[in-house]
């Protein structure tokens, strides 16, 4: 490749060149879309978003579906994945998501923020900011991180349940997903607890599972995989066992992997390093051909829509859900 195309600018064109994949959106809602790759059974991935930009970056890269992760929207705002944002904080900062990409965002949902009754209202209004599903996990509020050194208090398996049915009697579309979590191989309770978590949940309606583990291999996950009979679809987030390779999930049948944190992790590299240069050069000249242009951004917003006239944002998104 030439070396001006190397510029910011031609690969930005390049990344954002996807109106073929985006055609395969049109007319099809983003819970249609979710589910299809939930029950699909080719091993899907969902990349970690935690603002609007980060979510298109994710859905030109080629990604169809984003997770809305407890853990980056928190950091993001400087805070700790610690229920230390509200759930109407939460709402808040994935509304712009959804409405800037047309693929499905499956949001994190955290522990349900109280019970059954509060989990319910809370669907009611998620589905209104227009996520595809949301994810519940069973852990005791407030929630820690699962890869806090701390002890993971789950929660009991009936209020769990009633969280669930909650949720599925909540949600306003019938492709609406809800996702159980079970944090039951992190907390230490072992695998007999994380199967039997895992089919009280299936029989309470959950639509997924998600089978969480910190450890550095899979073997957990293996495991459960192993002996689950169950028959909803299995989501993994391999965020310590990355070295597995991809094709061992396959060959478990997992359904979905996400990457649940590596847009900010990116993001954090990329930004202190900038930073860095920056303030040690006292000058922005040897950053200037590594990083996006100015043009570059009024593109990603369609700036240049402004000038067609009025546009709803809508069709921003070029293709409405
Ligand atoms: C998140 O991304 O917020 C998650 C995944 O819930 S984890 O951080 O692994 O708990
Ligand atoms: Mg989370």
């Amino acid at each position: 490749m030439p070396l001006e195309d190397n510029s910011a600018t031609n690969r930005w064109n390049t990344l954002t060149d996807n109106s073929i994949k985006t055609s395969e959106t049109v007319g099809i809602s983003v819970g249609k879309q979710l589910r299809a790759l939930l029950d699909s059974k080719d091993l899907s991935f969902i990349m970690e978003a935690h603002n609007a930009m980060a979510a298109k970056l994710a859905v030109d890269a080629g990604f169809k579906a984003v997770w809305a992760s407890g853990l980056t929207l928190s950091a993001s705002m400087g805070l700790r994945d610690a229920n230390e944002l509200t759930w109407t904080d939460v709402l808040n900062l994935v509304d712009p998501i959804t409405d800037f990409v047309d693929r499905p965002v499956l949001l994190d949902a955290d522990s349900g923020y109280g019970d059954f009754n509060i989990f319910g209202r809370f669907v009611r209004k998620a589905c209104e900011t227009g996520v595809a599903g949301v994810c519940i996990e069973d852990k005791a509020f407030p929630k820690r991180n699962s890869f806090a050194n701390t002890r993971h208090q789950l929660a009991d398996i009936a209020d769990f349940t009633s969280m669930i049915m909650a949720a599925k009697d909540n949600q306003k579309t019938d492709d609406f997903c809800v996702v159980a979590r079970t944090e039951a191989l992190v907390a230490g309770a072992g695998l007999p607890e994380a199967l039997e978590r895992a089919n009280r949940y299936e029989a309470a309606g959950a639509d997924a599972l998600f089978v969480h583990s910190k450890q550095k291999t899979a073997f957990e996950i293996e495991a459960f995989c192993d002996s689950w009979t169950g028959t909803i679809p299995i989501i993994i987030a391999p965020t310590t066992y990355s070295g597995t390779p991809t094709d061992v999930f396959e060959r478990l049948g997992i359904s979905a992997v996400i990457w649940a944190n590596h847009g900010l992790r990116a993001a954090m590299t990329s930004m202190a390093s900038a930073y860095q240069t920056i303030f040690d050069e006292r000058s922005v000249s040897a950053l200037e051909p590594l990083i996006a242009s100015v043009e570059d951004i009024l593109s990603l917003t369609d700036t240049e829509g402004l000038l067609k006239g009025p546009v709803s944002l809508a069709s921003r998104k070029r293709h409405s859900g």
